[in-house]
C-alpha cells in the first residue's frame, strides 16, 4: 500500500495512525504542495491522501482508508463510538486550523520543501483564511476559543489508551487533531489529553510535529 500523503495532513495522519498500530507496512510518499498533477494523475483530482491498493486501486477517503486497513488481519477499532467525541472533533476541526495553517509552513516540513510549494500553500490559504502573520498575531485570542473544546474533551477522555476505554474511529478522529494542534507553541493541553496524546502517540511510533 502506498498513501500520497502531506506531513501536516491530519486526514492522511489518521490513515498513518492504523496502519502504524496494526503493525503494517505502509509506503508513504509526500506530494509537494504545488504538485497538483501528481493528485490528479492518481485520482483525477487534487485531493490528499490518495491510498494506492496493491492491486493498483486509488482510495480517496480517509475513513475507508482506515476501514480497509483495520480489515486486514484482526480488527483493531472495535470500541463503541460516542457522538459527544464525534462533536467535539468537529469543533476542534473548526476551531483550530487558523492557528495551525499559518504555522505549518514554518515548520521544515517536505511538503514545502521548494519555495514554489510553500508559497503555493500560503497562497491558497490566505485566501479562505487571511493573512498568515495576522492569524499568528491572534493566536491568544484563537487558543481561547480552542481551549474549551480540549477542556470538555478531557471530560470525556476514559484512558490513555483509548478515548472511549477501548480503541474505536473516535480515536482516529481525535488523535489526528490532537497532533497538529501540538505545533502550536503556548497550548497546553488539560492533564487528561495531554496523557492520552502522549500515550497514544507514542504507540504508533511518531513523534510530535515541530512546535512554534
Ligand atoms: N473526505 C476526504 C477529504 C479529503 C480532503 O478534504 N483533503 C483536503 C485536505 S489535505 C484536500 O485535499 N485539500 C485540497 C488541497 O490540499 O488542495 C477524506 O477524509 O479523505
Amino acid at each position: 500500500m502506498k498513501l500520497y500523503m502531506f506531513e501536516h495532513c491530519s486526514l492522511c495522519f489518521r490513515v498513518r495512525m492504523i496502519t502504524a498500530l496494526k503493525g503494517l507496512h505502509l509506503q508513504e510518499v509526500v506530494v509537494l504542495d504545488d504538485d497538483t498533477d501528481t493528485m490528479v494523475s492518481l485520482a483525477g483530482k487534487r485531493v490528499i491522501p490518495i491510498l494506492v491498493k496493491d492491486d493498483g486501486a486509488a482510495m480517496l477517503e480517509s475513513m475507508d482508508m482506515v476501514d480497509h486497513i483495520d480489515g486486514i488481519g484482526d480488527r483493531l477499532l472495535t470500541g463503541a463510538e460516542r457522538p459527544e467525541v464525534e462533536a467535539l472533533a468537529a469543533a476542534i476541526l473548526e476551531t483550530s486550523p487558523p492557528l495551525t495553517m499559518p504555522r505549518y509552513p514554518l515548520l521544515g516540513l517536505p511538503e514545502f520543501a521548494t519555495v514554489a510549494a510553500r508559497d503555493h500553500y500560503v497562497v491558497r490559504k490566505r485566501k479562505v483564511f487571511g493573512d498568515f502573520v495576522e492569524l499568528r498575531a491572534k493566536t491568544r485570542s484563537l487558543l481561547a476559543e480552542l481551549m474549551p473544546h480540549l477542556e470538555a474533551l478531557d471530560g470525556l477522555i476514559e484512558s490513555t489508551d483509548a478515548v472511549n476505554g477501548r480503541l474505536s474511529k473516535d480515536d482516529v478522529r481525535i488523535l489526528p487533531l490532537l497532533r497538529s494542534a501540538a505545533v502550536v507553541e503556548g497550548l497546553r493541553f488539560p492533564p487528561r489529553v495531554r496523557g492520552y496524546f502522549e500515550t497514544m502517540l507514542d504507540r504508533t511510533g511518531f513523534r510530535p510535529l515541530p512546535r512554534v
